[in-house]
């Protein structure tokens, strides 16, 4: 079977938002009494907007404490000061060996896709300089659930027209790791702690075209194994 696409994760993968993501929620947690860190931050990579602020009123132990309406304006609070931030990206925010990896995957045909939860993923894009560096971008706004489920991926997939088989998925998240696996795709993890991937990178530095077709090749021989 060809590699016909690869799936790439948006902040932690492409940029480093989640300092930015980080910054943003512990504002509006300290102003309702709730302190997180950036141990606690970890389990919000790769989380919905609204599904982030459910586990911080769960960690404060505020989950009924603020009804639909009051949720909707801390969210929106925490996304005008996040939106604010992103001022800051540029061309050099992309993290490293980015820029190469999706020109080779370029200057093979194989297609690229982002499958984001980010509400803000266009407008990050365009601050990158990289917003037509993708054959298809998954819409998080008709996304139903966060990952770990596999919809985003699964979405990317059917937007670029591809059997999730024949496709590989780049995450720096535990959930997004998940999501690919359950997607039926190949998993490449970048960063520690992501033992379910089917290949772990220290960095997007060691992302390369050559790592990722020698990974698709060694797994196209367990299969015939
Ligand atoms: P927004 P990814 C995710 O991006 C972030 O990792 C997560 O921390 C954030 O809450 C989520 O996007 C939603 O972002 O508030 O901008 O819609 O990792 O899926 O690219
Ligand atoms: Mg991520």
């Amino acid at each position: 079977m060809m590699l016909k696409a690869v799936v790439f994760d948006l902040d932690g993968v492409i940029t480093d938002t989640a300092h930015l993501h980080f910054l943003a929620w512990r504002t509006v947690a300290q102003e309702i009494g709730i302190s997180i860190d950036e141990t606690f931050n970890e389990e919000l990579k790769g989380i919905s907007r609204m599904d982030s602020l459910q586990r911080i009123l769960r960690y404060g132990g505020k989950e009924g404490a603020f009804n639909e309406q009051q949720r909707l304006a801390l969210a929106a609070k925490k996304n005008a000061l996040y939106v604010r931030s992103l001022a800051s990206l540029t061309q050099d925010s992309l993290l490293p060996g980015i820029r190469e990896v999706l020109a080779g995957i370029r200057a093979a045909n194989v297609k690229t896709g982002l499958a984001s939860v980010s509400l803000n993923a266009p407008g990050i894009l365009q601050a990158l300089g990289i917003d037509h560096a993708f054959d298809f971008c998954a819409d998080a706004s008709r996304i139903a659930r966060s990952k770990p489920d596999p919809e985003i991926f699964l979405a990317a997939c059917a937007g670029l027209n591809v059997s999730p088989r024949e496709a590989i998925g780049i995450e720096d998240a535990a959930a997004g790791i998940q999501a690919i696996n359950a997607a039926g795709m190949l998993s490449v993890g970048i960063g520690p702690g992501l033992d379910e991937a089917g290949i772990q990178l220290h960095s997007t530095r060691e992302l390369t075209w050559k790592c990722l077709t020698d990974f698709w090749a060694s797994r196209t021989v367990l299969i015939r194994n």
